[in-house]
């Protein structure tokens, strides 16, 4: 299932391939996944947020996230596996996917 908990070794594999080619990597913060955006303003900042909110909607998995003005820290994580599932990278992908700047 999508939604178990990954091991370790699988987390280690999930990482590396979603960091592929990314300016800025995700990493593993508290058994998260973490990764913080930065934007000029709030209004660019909480249209990301929307997109991001659409995508998770589309999904059935959400975000944690802080934000501050233009700053965005998301973390992932699957509460019902107590750890990092697939749907984390699924989510965190689906975050990549979308430009920064529409
Ligand atoms: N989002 N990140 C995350 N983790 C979950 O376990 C989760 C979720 N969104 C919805 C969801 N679980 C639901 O499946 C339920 O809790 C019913």
């Amino acid at each position: 299932m999508r939604a178990n908990k990954l091991t370790q070794a699988e987390i280690d594999k999930a990482l590396a391939e979603l960091n592929r080619g990314l300016d800025a990597p995700w990493r593993l913060v508290d058994r998260k996944l973490e990764k913080e955006f930065k934007f000029p303003d709030f209004v660019a900042a909480f249209g990301f947020m929307t997109r991001v909110a659409l995508q998770a909607e589309k999904l059935g998995h959400h975000p944690e996230w802080f934000n501050v003005y233009g700053v965005v820290r998301i973390q992932l994580s699957t509460h019902e596996a107590g750890g990092i599932s697939g749907l984390d990278f699924d989510l965190a992908r689906s975050i990549e996917s979308l430009d920064p700047l529409a």
